[in-house]
């Protein structure tokens, strides 16, 4: 139950790739679980900001197992390759307009962003909407669509006109995009649920390895001592344990800067 290759050649070319229904049959304990994490921790979303939890499967046993599931399994092995690196992700009650930006921009390696959408959402009530083809490194110093957060001052109108596409979907659908994608959403509600598996390909060179470290290193800003959560790792499978183990070996510098990043901001990052 992999992909075709037509879709992986779309994923390469454009970005994003969208499987509807991927998760259709599950979502119902997929949207309890969501609330229970959110439930279990306190966290009461007035609207007012966006509310995030991370890393976010890794709250719940059940939740854990979506790294166990065949068809997303397959999905991020059809586009990064086998024994790719689980590297944690966000749940989250979005607020509204999420302006145009990409999730970093990494010329090494490949980072892979998987999206569950908890509620139905269409262009103009908070769907995401990408930039095809923004996440190409020899794209990204000559084209000016990475900065589409200008677009007022570049070209004249709102954010929300920036020509993309509108990736609508229904609980069940599953997105994935290249974290270098610009991508936004608009119109949304102020409750908007979803969540995010992030991964990336397996490392094989020391610089794809310190891409990796670096990445991790960002995660200090939401005050957390490691990537994965105890119960996902104790609750894994050999065959889970292989997106584990890079990412273990691998952030022994995170707690120094958690322990930082807790003194000198006020609360952990929203995103
Ligand atoms: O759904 C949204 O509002 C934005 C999602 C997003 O920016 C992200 O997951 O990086």
């Amino acid at each position: 139950m992999g992909i075709t290759p037509q879709q992986k050649q779309f994923f390469d070319t454009f970005g994003y790739l969208v499987l509807p229904g991927l998760v259709k049959d599950q979502i119902g304990w997929i949207s309890e679980e969501f609330e229970a994490v959110f439930r279990d921790r306190g966290v009461v979303h007035d609207g007012s900001q966006r509310s995030v939890v991370v890393p976010f499967i890794d709250q719940r046993e059940r939740l854990c197992t979506l790294l166990d599931h065949p068809g997303i399994v397959n999905l991020i092995s059809s586009l990064i390759g086998d024994n790719f690196n689980y590297l944690g992700g966000d749940g989250n009650f979005y607020t509204g307009d999420t302006r145009w930006h990409s999730d970093g921009f990494h010329t090494i390696g490949q980072y892979l962003k998987v999206a569950f959408y908890l509620d139905p959402v269409t262009t103009n009530s908070g769907c995401l909407r990408v930039i095809p083809g923004s996440h190409r490194p020899d794209l990204r110093d000559t084209w000016d669509a990475r900065k589409a957060r200008e677009s007022a001052t570049l070209w004249g109108i709102e954010q929300n006109q920036v020509p993309a596409i509108p990736l609508e979907s229904e609980p069940g659908d599953v997105v994935a995009f290249n974290h270098n994608l610009m991508h936004a959403a608009f119109g949304g509600s102020k409750a908007r649920r979803m969540f995010t598996i992030n991964t990336c390909a397996h490392c094989e060179t020391p610089a794809e390895l310190q891409e990796l470290e670096n990445f991790i290193a960002g995660k200090a800003r939401f005050w957390v001592d490691q990537s994965h959560s105890e119960l996902m790792r104790k609750s894994a499978s050999p065959q889970r344990m292989r997106f584990l183990q890079q990412v273990m070996a691998h952030e022994a510098h995170l707690p120094a800067l958690a322990a930082k990043a807790r003194l000198e901001m006020a609360e952990p990052a929203r995103g």
